[in-house]
């Protein structure tokens, strides 16, 4: 088997990149481990940026999210008891989108399918090989039967748990990373959510979200304990802890419902560089994890296969490698800036253990100054809504 760009990974980072580079002419095969209907039902991320929400419209995959898309102009921020809206309209100009990352998901796929695209999934024991010379290729067995897929480049969109990061030498690669003492308790159940933006808390018990999927599908978090068991905490007890960590109208005016998802995320912050190994390129969460509370991973992972998609249009244009050596440096100035955001907004939201009172002061003035400063909110806004797409 042969392709111009092999792609390890069907989630947002390889269907992006394997629609944006099909919109160019350039073929590309993407191998991932998982079917189809495991891969269109993981609950992740909600949250677009307005650059995204533009690279998707660009990717000619934007119709159902602007049709159920909600659009919000800002978000409130809960701590003392009270609520504060950061707006973002009138700060910044600009907006987010609350479209589930599922749906994304399921957009991309149905679009590589309709365009004869080549998705492989339940690819098993896939393996990238020979990325330093000039024949890279990409080893997998499916139904039982070993395969090789040639290609001239490697996009390694394998998430955080793949193969193409740990398949590059170890001491060629720099490693930043952040363990947080914490993680997010995450449901998602068929309740109106309590308000028409989210609600981001910050409370003496922990740390929660009021989040959404549509007028009818609430998402839900909660700080918890990092080595936290699901059997402990059954829906009754989540509400309980979402309502008193909400508290005031919002938390009487929330209805309960079972909880049709419940999952734990533990919360790092990480980056891999360089990105990019001769002709195997990282992008997303192969190269990066940042915590939730930003809402920048998919962002990232688009903002990534944008700038690697226009590397390689380039390349097979013109021949020019320019774009392709400049891709790992574009990226990083990016990410270290949504790095900075996400660990910021984790820090003055979330209870860390072994603090002291001092501390606690802090976070309050820091919240306090975010929301009362028009320079400060508008410094949170520009980064939530997405710094511009070089
Ligand atoms: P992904 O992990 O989405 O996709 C990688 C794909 O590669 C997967 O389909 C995987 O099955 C496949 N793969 C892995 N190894 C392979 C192999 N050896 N062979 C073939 N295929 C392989 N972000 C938010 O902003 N808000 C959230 O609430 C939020 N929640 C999250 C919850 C969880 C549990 C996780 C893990 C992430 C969450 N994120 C959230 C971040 C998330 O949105 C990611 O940033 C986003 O999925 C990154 O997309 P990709 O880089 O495409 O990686
Ligand atoms: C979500 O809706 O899943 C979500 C929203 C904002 C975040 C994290 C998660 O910061």
């Amino acid at each position: 088997m042969r392709t111009q760009v092999g792609i390890v990974g069907a989630g947002p980072a390889g269907l992006l990149l394997s629609q944006l580079l099909h919109l160019q002419g350039i073929d590309t095969v993407i191998l991932e481990r998982r079917s189809r209907a495991y891969v269109e039902g993981r609950i992740r991320a909600g949250v677009l940026e307005q650059g995204t929400v533009e690279l998707l419209d660009q990717a000619q995959v934007g119709q159902r999210m602007h049709q159920i898309g909600l659009v919000h102009d800002g978000i409130e921020l809960s701590f003392g008891g009270r609520r504060h809206r950061i707006d973002f309209r009138a700060l910044t100009g600009k907006a987010v989108t609350v479209y589930g990352q599922t749906e994304v998901t399921k957009d991309l796929i149905n679009a590589r399918l309709a365009a004869g695209g080549k998705i492989i999934f339940e690819a098993e024991d896939v393996s990238v090989r020979d990325f330093d010379g000039r024949k890279p290729k990409i080893c997998f067995r499916k139904d039982g039967k070993a395969q090789e897929l040639a290609c001239d480049f490697i996009g390694g969109c394998d998430g955080f748990h793949g193969v193409c990061r740990v398949s590059v030498p170890q001491d060629a690669l720099t490693i930043y990373e952040r363990i947080y003492p914490f993680a997010w308790l995450g449901i998602l159940a068929e309740t109106p959510p309590v308000s028409d933006e989210l609600i981001y808390c910050h409370h003496e018990r922990g740390f929660a979200l009021f989040s959404m999927r549509s007028p009818t599908l609430s998402r839900l978090y909660i700080q918890c304990a990092p080595d936290e068991h699901l059997d402990a905490w059954p829906d009754e007890r989540i509400w309980d802890e979402l309502r008193l960590r909400l508290g005031g109208d919002a938390a009487a005016a929330l209805q309960s419902a079972p909880s049709l998802e419940k999952s734990i995320t533990p919360m790092r912050s990480f980056v891999a560089q360089p990105m990019r190994f001769s002709r195997l390129f990282l992008a997303g969460d192969a190269a990066h994890i940042v915590p939730p509370t930003g809402a920048k991973g998919l962002n990232l992972a688009a903002a990534d296969v944008h700038v690697l998609a226009r590397a390689l249009t380039d390349f097979y244009a013109s021949g020019r490698t320019a774009l392709i050596e400049a891709y790992s440096d574009a990226c990083l100035k990016r990410i270290w800036k949504a790095q900075r955001f996400s660990w910021w907004m984790t820090s003055i939201l979330h209870r860390f253990p072994g603090r002291n009172p001092f501390d606690d002061q802090l976070q309050l003035a820091e919240l306090d100054y975010v929301t009362g400063s028009t320079a400060a909110s508008t410094a949170l806004a520009e980064n939530y809504v997405g710094l511009p797409l070089d």
